[in-house]
């Protein structure tokens, strides 16, 4: 986001937490905490950050947690601390998405682990949606906003994230997988 829409960018954030918090809020075979989703628009807060920037953090987190022996990144141990009286994760999940699918394509978390997932559109408009057998759970990728949210997957299993926000002509296969271990 360039310095000028900074105001816009706060106004879109606090839109984007309204957005979220319904949604995800639902319950379902994983849960979703009210008020998670921190997508900060002050100095400092992720939502400056610019696509590039986050793309490069999410290589990192790609290849730091990448586990050659099972093929796929694992999460790593969350790392929640308390700083300043908010519970944060030392170790945020990145998720990339972008036309037509998203970085990284395949994750591995825990069951029953919570976790802070820190995404981001790297282009237009895109969804972050899991569907479970007790229901789906939708996220909307805003671009030049970064989206916090934390999820803890109670059940073990292969769960397909997909977009449900129409994206172009590859939409309807933009997917990846969140395998829960
Ligand atoms: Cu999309």
């Amino acid at each position: 986001m360039n310095r000028s829409s900074e105001p816009l960018g706060a106004v879109l954030t606090s839109l984007s937490l309204l957005l979220l918090i319904i949604p995800w809020s639902l319950g379902g075979a994983y849960t979703a905490e009210e008020g998670a989703g921190d997508a900060h628009a002050g100095h400092g807060g992720p939502s400056e950050m610019s696509a590039g920037q986050f793309m490069a953090i999410t290589i990192l987190f790609e290849e730091n947690n990448w586990d050659a022996d099972a093929g796929i990144v694992v999460a790593p141990d969350p790392g929640w601390m308390v700083m300043g009286g908010e519970r944060m994760s030392m170790n945020p999940v990145y998720l990339a998405a972008y036309q037509w699918g998203y970085s990284p394509a395949e994750i591995q978390l825990e069951a029953g682990v919570e976790y802070q997932f820190r995404m981001m559109t790297m282009d237009v408009y895109h969804g972050a949606s899991v569907s479970t057998d007790s229901g789906s759970q939708m996220v909307r990728l805003i671009p030049g906003v970064v989206i916090e949210q934390r999820l803890t997957f109670d059940e073990p299993g292969e769960y397909t994230l997909y977009c449900s926000y129409y994206c172009g002509e590859q939409h309807n296969g933009m997917s990846g997988k969140i395998v829960v271990v």
